[in-house]
């Protein structure tokens, strides 16, 4: 997209001048799926702005972890992460636009429709919680203009994205549990149980459920 609309020469969206709408992209994906690299990537060119999500804030509100509490106590501590996530998210998309085009990592949406969803339809967070981030929500996507051109979605495997979030060690996310898929023959399984052995026994890795 950054090289079909910008104009080498003077930088400008192809097309319609200055006047042109500069667009907005926001990356998703899953959980380690390499969002920030791709950030990082297009950040080295000229031109794009680039908004990554606001992580360090959610880790350290005025010394308050709310990645951390969520992690440990999701029922408890999901309302308080994700009302912080939807008003971080929301700044995110209300600073004014510095360049030809900007790109975010993830969303208020995504916010919205994964996380919340997620934590309320696996019954993690209690219906009194889930409607009023709801009606947060909706009264802020009523009543501020979110603009959002194109959706980058990162597809990544669960297995891959497992490894990368162990490999990065964010201290909060070593909880993340691991499945393992468990229809399979008898053969399979023990191969299976094989080739987890370290991550199932090793003490530091907490709580897991495996993938492969
Ligand atoms: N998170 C959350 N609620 C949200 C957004 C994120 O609980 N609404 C959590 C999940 C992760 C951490 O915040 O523990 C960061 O997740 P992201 O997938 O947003 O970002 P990553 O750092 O994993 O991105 P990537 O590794 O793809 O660069």
């Amino acid at each position: 997209l950054a090289r079909r609309q910008l104009c080498p020469g003077t930088g400008q969206p192809l097309g319609g001048g200055s006047q042109e709408k500069k667009p907005v992209i926001c990356i998703e994906g899953n959980i380690a799926s390499g969002k920030t690299t791709c950030l990082e990537y297009f950040a080295k060119t000229n031109n794009i702005e680039v908004l990554p999500e606001p992580v360090s804030k959610w880790r350290n509100l005025r010394g308050h972890n709310l990645l951390g509490l969520m992690y440990e106590d999701v029922s408890r501590w999901a309302i308080t992460l994700q009302s912080y996530v939807q008003l971080t998210m929301l700044e995110q998309h209300t600073l004014p636009l510095t360049a030809p085009i900007r790109m975010m990592e993830r969303s208020i949406y995504s916010a919205k429709y994964i996380f919340v969803e997620n934590h309320y339809r696996s019954c993690r967070m209690p219906a009194v919680d889930y409607e009023v981030l709801s009606q947060w929500f909706q009264w802020i996507i009523s009543n501020v203009k979110i603009q959002i051109d194109l959706i980058v979605y990162l597809q990544t495997s669960p297995e891959a994205c497992y490894k990368r979030l162990r490999n990065r060690c964010r201290e909060e996310e070593q909880i993340v549990p691991l499945v393992i898929p468990a229809d399979h023959d008898l053969q399979k399984m023990l191969k299976r149980y094989e080739k987890n052995w370290e991550r199932i026994l090793s003490p530091s890795r907490g709580p897991v459920t495996c993938s492969q």
